[in-house]
């Protein structure tokens, strides 16, 4: 019996009578402005769109046509998972998402916040079937992570896993902790199966931001959650509101993350025959709630042709590729057989009963995988108050587009008619290749105000389609900082190249970064002999473009996309400035840009064949990741890293439960 069966029918226990689509595309990818091709086309579309709508339309599950004969899906086996989480029991107490229900005070006298945290892997269904989750402390999201700025936190981890995992706190600057970021093969071993590890920092940010899994894409699978710093001093938080409120979106996968890892990576995959081709979500979420139906993974196609993406720029630009291209007729990929199955649990939307006449703050997290996601409610207003933790100018806008990773805060007022509004986070389906039987990028949920009657149902009206605050939009910091004049500028491209051994990986200019062997992280490199050897660190630090920072400067980092995706970037124990974001590369001159109060985040999104320049001050010792937060790139190797003040990074004393870990992994291999 082949792994993808057992999978399956422990599936189908789950979810009775799990309805079953057919292998296909329900819809063709738009294809998406640059990209260069499209999926689906001629006859096999039509009769497939054909078979799925005779199937919805008549309340008939479609034959399953996969598994009997179909190659053991090797990588990804869920088989030892065996937990089953009701949903409910997944999803807590949904009164966590509520500031005024939490019995939390704001305050400026700091205090020690301790957490107990157990890792875990479970079956549950946020969906319509029934899918491997990994829980913290058994719930997905996992808890909110509530404190005052100063306060110190404690995070006990045990990993209940097979796998190792590492967990960051994304955007704290952990300035003098750089040990506790939380990025795996980068400042930290895993933790190990049923090993333990303590986080211990203060709290030195404010405003809204996430924690995650920083090992492979654990997170997809639901190891995330929020943050929420406060300090009663915090601009945004001066704007009247009477309570908060969290929303954590996201793009959904219902296949566990390592499959969908394998199939991205492995040699000869691709829809049409090329690599590349990142694999798209089942659908979205609202606060761990989903209305998605479907598992869906293509099969690979063993007819490898060439593709490169930006071939062009890159030859203008005088790269050079790390290995040579080849033709590669010579392919000895690995058939992934499609995987598709549907599940017949009734879904539900996400609902919140809130007062009437009351102005809430609503924190918005995307902590998707993939996929930009646009947050609106219907009839009602958002004044964005807080960019990634920066209180800024107020924005009145009808909808929130929030690149992978980012965060807002929102002022919503109750000031319509009582009653129910659809609450919305439509996924950006420009860059999905394909997408899968019942895929929708509209998850739903609701609002009603207090006294509507908990069965009533919005009304079916349209999405908002007034102003945007979208990826793009320029934003004015509440709290006035000019940047400083840089010290040091890098340039950078980056794109995604064909290596002589048949894999594809994303690169900085010629390199793509990879984790270290067991045991070994890139903070061991640096000690008090090594601090100011520069080719030691080159040497030990690992693959990817690292750059030195031996004293305090201003670091401007001019990246140049070569892609004709987008991509969102995330800064480790940084908000840098942004001086330049657009279209078309950056070969100019920093010194005509804007140094007055410039936009500040931690995380930027590249448009296809775009540019960033951001501007860091570098005061924060540490080895500090950039990367893309599309876990599928930074799989693949989209990260760089920033190796700041060595001297003081060699005067850390690392934690001992940190390298008795190391220790550990270094000996079993993980
Ligand atoms: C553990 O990680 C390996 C390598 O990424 C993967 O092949 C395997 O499926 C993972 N196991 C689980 C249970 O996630
Ligand atoms: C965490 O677990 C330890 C040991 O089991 C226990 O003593 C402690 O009270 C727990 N702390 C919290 C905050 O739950
Ligand atoms: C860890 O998982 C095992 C099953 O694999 C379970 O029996 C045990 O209770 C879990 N431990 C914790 C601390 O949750
Ligand atoms: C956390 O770190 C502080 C400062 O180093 C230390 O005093 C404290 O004992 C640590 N707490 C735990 C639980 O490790
Ligand atoms: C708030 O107070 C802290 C010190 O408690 C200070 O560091 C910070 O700059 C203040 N922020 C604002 C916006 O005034
Ligand atoms: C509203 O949420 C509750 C859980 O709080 C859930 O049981 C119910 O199904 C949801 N309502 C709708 C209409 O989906
Ligand atoms: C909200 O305000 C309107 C207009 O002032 C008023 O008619 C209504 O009674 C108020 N509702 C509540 C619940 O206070
Ligand atoms: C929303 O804001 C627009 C201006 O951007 C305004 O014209 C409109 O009346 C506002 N709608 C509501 C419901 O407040
Ligand atoms: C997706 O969901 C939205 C909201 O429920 C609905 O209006 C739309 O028709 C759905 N689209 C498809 C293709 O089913
Ligand atoms: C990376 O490539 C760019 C563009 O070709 C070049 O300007 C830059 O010097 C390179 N940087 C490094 C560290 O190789
Ligand atoms: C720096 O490290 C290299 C090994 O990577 C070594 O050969 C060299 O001697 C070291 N230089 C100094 C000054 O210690
Ligand atoms: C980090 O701490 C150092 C030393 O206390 C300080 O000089 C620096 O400004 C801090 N940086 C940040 C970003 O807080
Ligand atoms: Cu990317």
């Amino acid at each position: 019996m082949s792994d993808t069966t057992r999978q399956e029918e422990k599936v189908a226990l789950a979810s009775p009578a799990g309805q079953s689509g057919s292998g296909a595309k329900g819809k063709s990818s738009t294809g998406g402005k640059n990209r260069t091709r499209n999926l689906i086309a001629g006859a096999l579309a039509v009769v497939v769109v054909l078979g799925v709508a005779l199937g919805v339309g008549l309340g008939v599950g479609l034959k399953k046509h996969h598994h009997d004969s179909t190659p053991a899906l090797a990588p990804g086996n869920t088989s030892d998972i065996t937990a089953v989480v009701s949903r409910a029991a997944l999803l807590g107490d949904l009164d966590r998402w509520q500031g005024s229900k939490r019995n939390f005070s704001i305050s400026s006298t700091p205090t020690t916040r301790t957490f107990n945290w157990t890792i875990d892997q479970a079956l549950s269904s946020p969906g319509a079937l029934t899918k491997p989750v990994i829980t913290i402390n058994g719930l997905s999201p996992g808890p909110v992570l509530e404190a005052n700025l100063g306060d110190r936190v404690i995070v006990h981890v045990y990993n209940n896993m097979t796998n190792e995992t590492a967990i960051h706190w994304h955007a704290l600057k952990q300035n003098g902790t750089n040990y506790y970021d939380g990025t795996y093969s980068i400042t930290q071993c895993g933790v190990p199966p049923k090993g333990s590890f303590t986080y211990n920092f203060t709290v030195q940010d404010v405003g809204t931001t996430w924690y995650h899994a920083h090992k492979a894409a654990q997170y997809t699978d639901g190891l995330f959650g929020p943050i929420i710093f406060h300090a009663p001093n915090e601009t945004a938080a001066q704007h009247k509101y009477d309570d908060e409120y969290t929303f954590i979106l996201n793009d959904q996968y219902n296949t566990v993350s390592t499959a969908l890892e394998w199939r991205f990576t492995a040699t000869g995959t691709g829809i049409d025959g090329q690599p590349g081709d990142e694999p798209s979500p089942d659908g979205g979420m609202i606060n761990g709630v989903s209305q998605s139906r479907c598992a869906y993974i293509p099969a690979s196609d063993l007819v490898i042709a060439e593709r490169r993406r930006g071939l062009g720029l890159q030859r203008d630009l005088g790269m050079q590729r790390k290995v040579s291209q080849r033709k590669r007729s010579d392919t000895t990929g690995t058939l992934y057989p499609e995987t598709n199955h549907c599940g017949d649990l009734t879904t539900d939307y996400y609902n919140v009963t809130l007062e009437a006449n009351s102005t809430y703050r609503i924190r918005l997290i995307n902590a998707g995988t993939f996929t930009t996601t646009v947050f609106s409610i219907d009839g009602h207003n958002l004044t964005v108050v807080e960019a990634d933790g920066v209180s800024i100018e107020p924005f009145v806008a009808q909808s929130v587009e929030l690149a992978v990773a980012q965060r807002y805060s929102v002022l919503v007022t109750l000031d319509q008619k009582p009653g129910a509004y659809w609450i919305r986070n439509v996924l950006g389906t420009d860059q999905l290749r394909y997408t899968g039987p019942q895929f929708n990028e509209t998850t739903l949920g609701v609002l009603r105000y207090a006294g509507v009657d908990t069965a009533t149902l919005p009304a079916d009206t349209p999405a908002p389609d007034g102003v945007q605050f979208g990826t793009m939009t320029p934003f004015v910091p509440a709290d006035k900082v000019d940047a400083p004049q840089p010290t040091v500028q890098q340039n950078v491209a980056f794109n995604m190249q064909y290596t002589a051994d048949n894999k594809h990986y994303m690169f900085f200019n010629q390199t793509s970064w990879t984790p270290l062997p067991p045991g070994q992280m890139a903070l061991s490199a640096i000690n008090a002999s090594t601090a100011a050897n520069a080719t030691y660190i080159a040497a030990n630090i690992g693959d990817q473009l690292n750059y030195i920072n031996p004293s305090y400067g201003v670091f401007d980092l001019v990246v140049n996309s070569q892609d004709d995706g987008s991509h969102p970037f995330h800064m480790h124990g940084h908000t840098f400035f942004v001086m330049s974001q657009g279209t078309g590369h950056f070969y100019g001159d920093s010194s005509s840009f804007n140094t007055t109060n410039p936009m500040r985040r931690d995380t930027i999104f590249i448009p296809s064949y775009g540019h960033v320049v951001l501007r860091m001050i570098m005061d924060n010792p540490g080895i500090w990741a950039f990367h893309c937060h599309i876990t599928w790139h930074m799989e693949i190797g989209l990260l760089l890293t920033l190796t700041n003040l060595p001297s003081e990074i060699a005067k850390f004393t690392l934690p001992d439960d940190l390298l008795a870990n190391c220790k550990v992994n270094a000996q079993n291999g993980w």
